[in-house]
């Protein structure tokens, strides 16, 4: 379902220098005991980013998922890229969330990082259902401007491909102009809010029951705080 977006956004870091590393031992794939899905991760260094994470859980009908995150190098301030794309075959429903994720909320840092953000936000109203979040806090580490729907084959066949295509390539701009303009959050501070990011992200991702159901508990524990979310440290 995923396939097209997994390989544009690998084409897209291959184009950009990105060089695969290697995932920890165990984490990179895994079967489920019945066979019925598959997880696969990818871990990439990439210029100007730190960690660059991938996955993709395909459980057939039932479920298919497209996850990523990138966290940019500490030395740059903005955003991280956050993607997290589900595909509910049996019932045609669709959870899609794309957000420029702000390490910090406020005016002066949305004034300087977000325009790109708010003109996808308006040009994808069909994926912008203002959706409630059930378990994250909606300011912390999202923007008012992320593309969120929960919709149907509609939004998920029509407005999705563009949407993720013109998403990314409004987050490779996003980099390149930060590059060339000096950060006002220090490298210190950067690290400390990209770690704070793993730490609450660990805490409230509502995958964790999915991931057990698929893959048991103890896979699923480390692959929450050895790969999704380093920074969490062991539960
Ligand atoms: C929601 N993400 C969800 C849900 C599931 C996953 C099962 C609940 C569905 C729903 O709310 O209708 C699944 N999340 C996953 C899986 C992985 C994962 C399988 O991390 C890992 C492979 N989530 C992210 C990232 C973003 C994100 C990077 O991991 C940022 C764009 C957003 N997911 C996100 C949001 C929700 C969600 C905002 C809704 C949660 C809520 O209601 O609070």
């Amino acid at each position: 379902m995923f396939d097209p977006f997994l390989d544009q956004l690998h084409a897209d870091i291959t184009a950009r220098g990105g060089t695969p590393t290697e995932v920890p031992d165990g984490l990179a794939e895994c079967h489920s005991a019945k066979k019925t899905s598959v997880i696969r991760s990818w871990l990439w260094q990439v210029p100007g980013f730190r960690r660059w994470r991938v996955t993709r859980l395909d459980a057939g009908d039932s479920l298919q998922v497209l996850n990523s995150v990138a966290y940019p190098d500490y030395g740059f301030d903005h955003p991280l890229m956050g993607v997290d794309l589900l595909w509910f075959g049996a019932r045609q429903k669709l959870v899609a969330v794309l957000d420029f994720q702000p390490l910090v909320q406020n005016e002066a840092y949305f004034d300087r990082y977000f325009d790109g953000l708010k003109d996808l936000n308006r040009a994808f109203p069909d994926l912008n259902g203002e959706e409630t979040m059930r378990s994250f806090d909606p300011n912390q580490y999202f923007s008012s401007w992320l593309l969120f729907c929960r919709g149907g084959s509609e939004q998920a066949d029509t407005s999705l491909p563009p949407a993720f295509s013109a998403f990314l390539k409004a987050y490779w701009a996003l980099h390149d102009a930060a590059i060339n303009t000096p950060s006002t959050i220090s490298p210190d501070e950067v690290k400390r809010l990209q770690e704070n990011y793993d730490v609450y992200s660990a805490e409230r991702d509502p995958a964790h029951g999915l991931f057990t159901s698929h893959f048991g508990k103890s896979w699923s524990d480390r692959f929450l705080h050895e790969f999704l979310f380093p920074a969490s440290g062991q539960s």
